[in-house]
């Protein structure tokens, strides 16, 4: 079944007067998902106006108000969680318990930022003067624009989006090209909540959309998640034009395995941290480096229960991993791979690329794993695939792993694997990392508690709990003398 996709401006759903566009099932290419257009420049501009003449009376509207939307858009969601789930899987080629999950965490975090409107919405300060306090006052930015990646089409709308109309602001939405159809489903739960016109509306397009919510100087800040490069333009350009950016973008997680390490457990979360999702996660493991005295038995257990993964429809329950999202990335994934087998680098596991059956009719790639050096070509070790592809080095000892692990322009999650807590607090001083999991797999965040990375992985201010309130709204120090 193809779906067609709607832009939402000034409260309508429209058709949207750009080009013509179809998203296609990574797993099967020849179906077609959802078709649409894009928005004309026009379109954008409208959008933005909407937002204007809608900001103050959204700012004015009691935070608990704001928040009612945001709880009844998440009883939708919740409700809808089967059907939503099989889109998104469809859509975005995870696995359905994955989709479904995805869906769930969009309204656990809607819920959570329902809740959050109504906590503290300043602070208040003693005065050296007589008969005077001093208070900070938080008030919306105004108007955001969040631009979003394929790979969580639902949740990471959420968690920009949801704090964002939490606190007060109006937000216009700019989804990945890939996955407009679970950013219209996001966007009909709220507008169905009775969100007035204005307050959210999504301009589907590709980067020239984005480009253009970046310059309009209706728009007062940027919330965007991707590429580096990309996310470095985007900071660049906001900077010169004196707004807001929040940018999370690229990883090259590692894990740490010391020798002391439940080797079990360490096998189980770097393979679930490594391939979910296909590795399509910025917060996916894709180096491991291991302490000598266990890295024969750890490549040992981690190639074998590799071998073990079933690769396949995303709609079938025994699948472990589905395709990646399209036909660029899975020839970007494969040309690394072929490039690694060119330079000799040693497989750990692997297989020919699919060429044969269902799974030459998608984007396929099989989970694999190269062992690297400090001899070896760079290029596996350094640069972000975005897929299943993981390397693994063997570290001389625990400073030596830490070393390793912060040899990379990203500095997003790291993992470390052992039963010595005490070695953990040296370990968190001397690796530069934005997010540590201590025994467990690199992926994951929760709402409560700040998102983000360091080095090429952030600019600006983190996501989620109070680091979210900090970047989506503004501070007035009021000096109040009665
Ligand atoms: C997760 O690890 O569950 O783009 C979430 C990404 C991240 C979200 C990761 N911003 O993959």
């Amino acid at each position: 079944m193809t779906v067609t996709v709607r832009s939402h401006i000034a409260g309508e759903w429209v058709d949207g007067e750009g080009e013509e566009f179809e998203v296609s099932n990574p797993a099967r290419c020849d179906e077609v998902v959802a078709r649409g257009r894009t928005c004309s420049a026009d379109e954008l501009t409208r959008a933005v106006d909407a937002a204007a003449a809608a900001a103050r009376s959204w700012a004015h509207t009691p935070a608990h108000e704001r928040a009612g939307y945001l709880a009844r858009a998440a009883s939708r969601l919740e409700a809808d969680a089967d059907g939503l789930g099989r889109e998104l899987s469809r859509e975005e080629g995870k696995t359905l318990v994955e989709g479904r999950g995805e869906v769930l965490r969009a309204a656990q975090i809607l819920r959570f930022f329902a809740a959050d409107a109504d906590r503290e919405a300043g602070e208040i300060y003693n005065s050296p003067r007589r008969g005077e306090r001093i208070l900070v006052s938080r008030r919306p930015v105004g108007v955001v624009a969040a631009i979003t990646p394929f790979n969580f089409p639902i949740a990471i709308p959420a968690w920009k989006i949801a704090p964002a109309l939490a606190y007060g602001n109006v937000v216009l939405f700019k989804p990945a090209s890939a996955v407009p159809l679970l950013a219209m489903r996001f966007v009909e739960a709220l507008v169905d909540a009775g969100l007035p016109a204005g307050v959210l509306q999504l301009v589907l397009g590709d980067s020239e959309i984005g480009s253009g919510l970046v310059e309009h100087p209706g728009v007062h800040a940027v919330t965007f998640t991707g590429s580096t490069g990309v996310g470095r333009r985007l900071g660049a350009r906001c900077a010169e034009l004196g707004k807001a950016f929040q940018g999370e973008m690229g990883g090259k997680n590692a894990a740490i395995v010391l020798a002391d390490a439940d080797l079990d457990l360490a096998v189980d979360q770097v393979v679930s941290g490594a391939f979910r999702s296909s590795g399509q996660k910025c917060t996916a493991t894709s180096r491991v480096i291991v302490e000598e005295a266990v890295a024969d038995a750890f490549i040992e257990r981690l190639a074998e229960r590799t071998a073990k993964l079933v690769v396949g429809d995303p709609l079938s329950t025994d699948t472990f991993l589905g395709p990646v999202i399209d036909t660029r990335s899975h020839r970007t994934l494969l040309a690394a791979i072929e490039r690694a087998r060119a330079a000799g680098v040693r497989e750990v596991f692997g297989r020919p690329a699919y060429a044969h059956g269902e799974l030459a009719e998608g984007c396929f790639v099989s989970p694999t794993i190269f062992e690297v050096d400090a001899d070896s070509d760079r290029d596996l070790w350094e640069r972000e695939l975005f897929g299943p592809v993981l390397v693994v080095r063997r570290a001389r000892s625990r400073e030596d792993a830490v070393a390793l692990a912060n040899d990379s322009e990203f500095g997003l999650s790291g993992a470390v694997f052992t039963r010595d807590i005490a070695s953990v607090s040296e370990i968190l001083d001397d690796w530069n990392v934005g997010i540590l999991h201590v025994n467990s797999e690199t992926p994951g965040a929760d709402p409560h508690v700040p998102f983000g990375g360091v080095k090429g992985s952030g600019i600006g201010p983190k996501e989620q709990g109070r680091a979210a309130r900090e970047f989506f709204t503004e501070s007035t120090t009021v000096y109040l003398r009665g």
